[in-house]
């Protein structure tokens, strides 16, 4: 039996109703058993082609499926729920995420665990510390509890290893005054929580004992990946409900 975590999201239709029909419909079977959820949230969109405002909550289950049979389960809900995959970061009746498959760490090209946006997607993290704090991610040896306080820090320091978005620097500022972006080496030295834009020859979860932000599977340029990993941790979504 492994205890999963799963992430979910809409922006289309009405959400509460397609979240309760996701898990209704996924724990139909007795290989799946609900163990706890969070609040529901409402939570800004991050992407350029994503669409309006989101409702999201995360929750957790016990399984015997194994990793693949169980996102394949994912993908059926979604599918029953009316999901097409016209878009890329499009905007969705239901999205199923799968955050953490017990403390199993697997990367191929269809599934990677733990997700790699996991650890500082506000519409994530937030939901999750409500009901996982003291789970440790399998890869930052972090509890998610830590990771969120983290994500709080002022200035948050982003050291990026590339030269192009680093001349941009003064853009981004402008637009997330929260956030000091670095170079690499100038962010060795810097304290707070400086984080890496992953290369793509880049395979270390973490740099200097932090967090490595991967986003080589984020659409859009090196540039709009850093807007949108920038817009992700600096959002502050707002607990609309329980679930
Ligand atoms: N895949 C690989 N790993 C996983 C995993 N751990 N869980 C593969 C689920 N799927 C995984 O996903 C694309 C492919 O990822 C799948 O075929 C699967 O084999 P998808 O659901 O078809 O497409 P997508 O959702 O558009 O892409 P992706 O990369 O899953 O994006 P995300 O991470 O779901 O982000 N803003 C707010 N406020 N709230 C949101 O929920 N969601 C997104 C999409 C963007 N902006 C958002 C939100
Ligand atoms: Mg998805």
């Amino acid at each position: 039996m492994s205890v999963c975590w799963i992430g979910i999201g809409a922006n289309l239709g009405d959400s509460r109703a397609s979240f309760d029909a996701a898990l209704q419909e996924l724990c139909r079977p007795p290989e799946v058993q609900l163990l706890a959820r969070s609040g529901l949230y409402r939570t800004a969109p991050i992407g350029q082609q994503v669409g309006g405002n989101f409702s999201n909550a995360v929750f957790s289950i016990a399984t015997t499926l194994s990793p693949f049979e169980l996102l394949d389960r994912l993908q059926d809900v979604e599918a029953a729920l009316g999901r097409t995959r016209d878009l890329r970061w499009g905007p969705r009746p239901i999205d199923l995420d799968l955050l953490f498959f017990g403390d199993q760490v697997i990367k191929t090209p269809r599934l990677t665990v733990p997700h790699p946006a996991a650890w500082y997607r506000r519409f994530v993290v937030d939901p999750l510390v409500e009901v996982a704090s003291a789970f440790r991610h399998p890869l930052l040896g972090k509890s998610i509890g830590e990771l969120h306080a983290e994500l709080a820090n002022r200035p948050l320091v982003v050291a990026c290893f590339d030269q192009g978005v680093v001349s941009r620097s003064g853009e981004l500022r402008d637009r997330f005054p929260g956030v000091r972006l670095l170079s690499a080496t100038a962010a060795t030295e810097a304290s707070g929580f400086p984080m890496k834009l992953q290369d793509d020859d880049w395979s270390d979860p973490v740099w200097n004992g932090r967090p490595v932000a991967d986003l080589t599977g984020c659409p859009g340029d090196a540039f709009q990946r850093v807007v949108d990993f920038l817009a992700a941790v600096l959002d502050t979504p707002r607990r609309i409900s329980d679930w």
